[in-house]
């Protein structure tokens, strides 16, 4: 019976479907014959994976000219890795670089700093200057962010037991040291006079170059300092003047020092005029027009290429000049090579987590950057790091020796 009244109930719908269809209209209560889309196209790959490198330089204030072509180093390599294509831990992943201005100004950096690790960068190249680099270390330390400094010399920075700093460059005690010799040794500088900025790269470098030149039997006949937003050295130089020094080294950078050497030749101060990378530009042959005379200059970069080397060095400064017309300035190939091998670590370890990649990073040995050889040692410095000793020679920077 109850078959029945099915069988008669379904009767009544094929019939009302047929009647339905006749009229060009689907019975509501068909389902679909077609298949869901989803089986038809298979769905799009997700987009890569994003990660963030952060870079962070002065890029406002009177060194903004070495932020922009460190900021120009970090652009150069993640332009080339995303182009070239990278691949962590079987994905495909983009680079992001996120570029913050510290103004050289500590408390800025640090404000900048606290940024970038709120963002969740997996790295920072950077920060340029030794005063910067110094407190956003704590940060990024705390943070467990690896951090590779291209140019902050100041030896402090390595050596406050953090596990996430690493330098890729010579520091101040080779610096200072070095040319503490030189003044002594081969300039045979008998009265010294020495000014520092009070930054914690120009007084740093300051104390190690009068250590050295104490070392070596050298006098220090004046100390003195400025700051590094000075323009005006008279009083100082005058006092300097009185002492009758053969040689005056300054600790800081080119934004003061190419002034300083204009206002030594208006007072008719004669000695040469030494000082450590932060000099070693073309900045300071500029901002010093004509006050400069041969051989009256000389400056150490923390760095240097020898042998077979120098040919990709030379590439890299020409791939440079053709990407952001302009020339290298100091210490792009360093961030250059820092980004490179944030990455290459990341790669290796098949991980972008700080975490995972931080010990791969330490372990960094013999990578073939464009600045030479790189080797970490167990405070995260560059192990045999090199510097090239330069003079001025009718208005042009000119390499004297590179010295390990
Ligand atoms: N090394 C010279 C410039 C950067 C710094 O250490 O402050």
């Amino acid at each position: 019976m109850q078959f029945k009244t099915t069988s008669t109930l379904t009767m009544t719908v094929v019939a009302a479907a047929t009647l339905l269809a006749a009229c060009g209209k689907a019975p509501e209560a068909t389902p679909p014959a077609t298949q869901p889309a989803s089986a038809q196209t298979p769905p799009p790959p997700p987009p890569p994976a994003v990660v963030k490198i952060g870079h962070i330089a002065p890029m406002s204030g009177a060194i903004a000219h070495l932020g922009k072509d460190n900021e120009n180093g970090a652009r150069m390599a993640i332009d080339e890795l995303n182009a070239a294509g990278v691949t962590i831990d079987g994905k495909k992943v983009t680079l992001e670089l996120m570029a913050e201005d510290d103004a050289a100004d500590p408390k800025q950096g640090t404000t900048v700093a606290q940024k970038l690790v709120d963002a969740k960068v997996a790295g920072i190249v950077g920060h340029l200057n030794s005063g910067t680099t110094i407190p956003a270390s704590k940060l990024y330390s705390d943070a467990g962010i690896p951090q590779i400094s291209p140019s902050a010399t100041n030896p402090k920075y390595t050596r406050q037991g953090f596990k996430t700093a690493f330098r890729v460059v010579a520091d101040d005690t080779q610096l200072g040291g070095a040319l503490g010799k030189y003044a002594v040794g081969t300039l045979k500088g008998k009265a010294i006079a020495v000014i520092d900025d009070r930054t914690a790269y120009g007084q740093g470098v300051a104390e190690e170059f009068t250590k050295s030149v104490e070392a070596a039997g050298g006098k220090v006949v004046a100390k003195e300092f400025t700051t590094d937003k000075a323009t005006d050295f008279n009083s100082i130089l005058t006092t300097i003047k009185g002492k009758k020094p053969d040689i005056v080294f300054f600790g800081g950078m080119d934004a003061v020092g190419g002034p300083m050497l204009k206002q030594m030749k208006s007072l008719g101060i004669k000695a040469k005029f030494m000082g450590g990378d932060g000099i070693c530009t073309t900045e300071l042959i500029k901002l010093a027009g004509d006050s400069i005379a041969d051989e009256q200059v000389f400056c150490a970069e923390a760095g240097g290429v020898e042998g077979e080397a120098k040919a990709g060095m030379d590439e890299f400064k020409t791939k440079f000049k053709a990407k952001f017309n302009d020339d290298v300035k100091l210490y792009a190939p360093y961030v250059y090579d820092s980004v490179k091998i944030m990455v290459d670590s990341m790669v290796k370890a098949n991980s972008s987590d700080p975490a995972k990649y931080l010990p791969v990073l330490a372990a960094t040995t013999d990578y073939k950057g464009v600045t030479g050889p790189i080797s970490f040692d167990e405070k995260g410095d560059i192990k045999n790091g090199a510097l090239t000793l330069k003079t001025v020679r009718a208005g042009q920077l000119e390499t004297l020796a590179v010295i390990r």
